[in-house]
């Protein structure tokens, strides 16, 4: 399998974020990226290449233009205001403000596009955000020119940011972004599983009023985990999107026998849709030593998710989300490429 990188992530570096009542180093850092790269080499994946560039003119299909011409901005206007460290915000328009007000200054307009203090910049934040999409773009190219599968190695992750907001490390987001490069490319439908630990509250946003992309999560309960606010069994689309979203939530402690029944459902569940092309939103914070996850998978259970999606015989592009053991992340991440080019 191919891997397309960029070095460019690693511009995004030494952020931080709010955690139980303090400020601590964000989990989200460059080590992640730099070891699943050495994984890859290790195990000889295949041939990792860096990405080519593409405008943002897909992007704007998922995402508002006022998000996306936000982004670049936000760097520049911070240090320009006088701030320095890192810029995130503390002030949201929720339920009783006005949140159709795009406001002026900088740190308002932070909470403005966004809906936690998670997404965070530093001066090489909007390069790595850039290259991040372009690395989900140049790999779903192989897809499009038919290679059986490709890895996006993506560095910032995507799946929590929405059609105008950021949150959860997440500014643009990379698999919503291939999905709709796909179907410009001819694709007439394709689904995209997520398995990262926590729901993936930005896909399901962007699609979910849309039939031409199936958006199934598999992810910890947000009655008590992260984004808290989405990924519930009672999500299933609206309008043209009905019975298009599908949200299997799981408790702490799950390990592999439930979660591979819900592996299973999902992969019926796509069996049935008959998409074009699947994207897999590959985040191994299910891990049973992940510092932000509570379900136990062990590293010999990443290969049989591999296998399990290669049993759907699609082509397939991988995106890097989320995973934060990075003594493990390698070893994980890559496990399940090994294993679905085994199958
Ligand atoms: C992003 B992805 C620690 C709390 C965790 C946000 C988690 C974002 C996960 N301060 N906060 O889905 O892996
Ligand atoms: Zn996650």
């Amino acid at each position: 399998m191919k891997t397309i990188f960029s070095p460019r992530h690693a511009g995004h570096a030494g952020n931080v974020e709010l955690e139980e009542g303090g400020i601590v180093p964000a989990y989200e850092k460059p080590s992640r990226a730099e070891i699943i790269r050495a994984r890859i080499n290790t195990v000889s994946l295949g041939p990792v290449s860096e990405p080519e560039e593409h405008d943002l003119e897909t992007a704007a299909k998922v995402h508002r233009r006022d998000y996306l011409d936000f982004l670049p901005t936000v760097w520049p206007e911070w240090e320009q205001s006088g701030r320095s460290g890192t810029a995130m915000p503390f002030a949201w328009p929720t339920r009783g403000l006005r949140g159709d007000v795009p406001p002026t200054s900088i740190i308002a307009k932070l909470g403005f596009y966004s809906f936690d203090a998670g997404a965070t910049f530093v001066k090489g934040t909007w390069d790595a955000i850039k290259s991040s999409h372009d690395t989900a773009l140049t790999a779903a190219n192989l897809v499009r020119s038919g290679e059986r599968s490709a890895f996006a190695l993506c560095r910032p992750p995507g799946h929590h940011a929405g059609s105008n907001f950021m949150g959860g490390y997440c500014f643009i987001n990379n698999a919503a972004v291939a999905a709709q490069w796909f179907l410009d490319g001819g694709a007439r439908r394709v689904s995209i599983l997520d398995v990262d630990y926590h729901h993936g509250n930005g896909t399901q946003q962007i699609f979910y009023a849309r039939n031409d992309v199936q958006v199934l999560n598999l992810h910890a309960d947000p009655m008590s985990e992260y984004p808290f606010f989405l990924g519930h069994a009672d999500e299933t689309g609206e309008g043209e999107g009905q019975g298009f979203n599908h949200n299997f939530p799981m408790p702490a402690g799950t390990s592999w026998v439930q979660w591979a029944a819900a592996l299973e459902e999902a992969c019926s569940l796509i069996a049935g849709y008959e998409p074009d092309v699947l994207i897999v939103s590959l985040g191994v914070d299910t891990f049973e030593r992940d510092p932000i996850g509570r379900f136990k998978l062990v590293s010999d259970d990443y290969p049989k998710i591999g296998r399990r999606i290669a049993g759907l015989k699609l082509p397939t592009l991988f995106v890097m989300e989320g995973g934060y053991a990075v003594e493990e992340i390698g070893i994980n991440a890559v496990g399940v490429l090994t294993g679905f080019e085994e199958a």
